[in-house]
């Protein structure tokens, strides 16, 4: 039941159901996409990408992320409606003749399989930590660039033992390598919190061109406040949430990326990231116009 063009936005969909949805979009639509199995978590599950484009090494590539935190239900299901948007209607998007697309709907499957399962906060990865019965690692505070030594594997942010442990980090650096200055845009999706957030994330410091990243941010928050009215705050990571060391968006910005941005969609529920599923659908509606903002500002250059 979360066959391509459906439209079950109604429910959070179980991995198992996310990867057969993005086979199938590939069987219907292999002319214009295809998935990719960019590495295998830690316990063995494939991260894997839709690639939807030429990727002929000329064309600009924007890159969306969601799902590195395994208690953002919302973020995923964000990334799949933005795919079905851009395969099925592809040819509606203008977009789409100018620029390449990359999408990680589940970048951390473990921790998504594990919420999902048995503990519906779960955040971190999966990977067991020396010397500790505490699991896991905050993916997105275990890239290179700022990154900083932590003694507390027990701490919901931990970010390792080094830069890179974690295949869910590494497999990002990796595409960043392999692309390069094709890289134009990298946004990672998270909840909770209406935030726009560009670099840097690791002190109280703005990126030199932030007035592109706030230009680019702004065209985000308002296409999706002529939604519904949900109000957007557009500004530096540090200091309009708080720092972080390592992250993934910082990580994007230094090594690769034109621009870079954390986005925190709303939030819902008891704890602000179980959203009720009757939300889903209104959410991942709106935030596609945002995001769709975002291939504009690429495709527009
Ligand atoms: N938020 C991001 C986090 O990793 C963030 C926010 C990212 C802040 C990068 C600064 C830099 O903590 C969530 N919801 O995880
Ligand atoms: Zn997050």
């Amino acid at each position: 039941n979360s066959q391509p063009g459906s439209g079950n936005f109604n429910h959070f969909w179980t991995f198992s159901e996310i990867n057969r949805y993005l086979t199938q979009l590939t069987i219907l639509y292999g002319d214009i996409c295809h998935t990719e199995t960019l590495g295998f978590s830690y316990e063995g599950r494939a991260m894997r990408a839709l690639k939807i484009g030429r990727f002929d090494g000329t064309r600009p590539i924007v890159f969306f992320e969601a799902g590195v935190h395994a208690r953002e239900w919302i973020a995923p299901m964000a990334a799949l409606y933005l795919i079905e948007q851009l395969v099925i209607n592809h040819h509606t998007h203008y977009e789409l003749q100018s620029v390449d697309v990359i999408v990680i709907p589940v970048l951390n499957p473990d921790g998504y399989e594990y919420s999902y399962n048995y503990e519906r906060l779960w955040r971190k990865t999966r990977s067991p930590n020396a010397n500790s019965t505490c699991v896991g690692v905050d993916a997105n505070r275990n890239f290179a660039h700022e990154w900083r030594p932590s003694n507390n594997p027990c701490s919901l942010t931990y970010g390792g033992v080094a830069p890179f442990t974690e295949p869910e980090a590494a497999i990002v650096r990796d595409l960043y390598a392999r692309y390069q200055d094709l890289v134009k845009f990298h946004i990672g999706i998270h909840s909770y919190g209406l935030y726009f957030l560009y670099p840097w994330g690791y002190d109280f410091v703005n990126i030199d061109n932030w007035e592109d990243h706030d230009l680019a941010g702004n065209n985000f928050a308002e296409a999706i406040f002529n939604v519904n009215g949900t109000i957007y705050r557009v500004g530096n990571a540090a200091m309009l949430l708080y720092t972080a060391y390592g992250g993934g968006s910082d990580y994007a910005a230094y090594a690769a990326a034109e621009l870079s941005a954390t986005v925190e969609l709303p939030g819902g529920g008891d704890s602000g990231f179980d959203l009720p599923a009757e939300r889903i659908e209104s959410v991942v509606k709106e935030t596609w116009m945002g995001l769709e903002q975002v291939l504009h500002y690429v495709a527009d250059v």
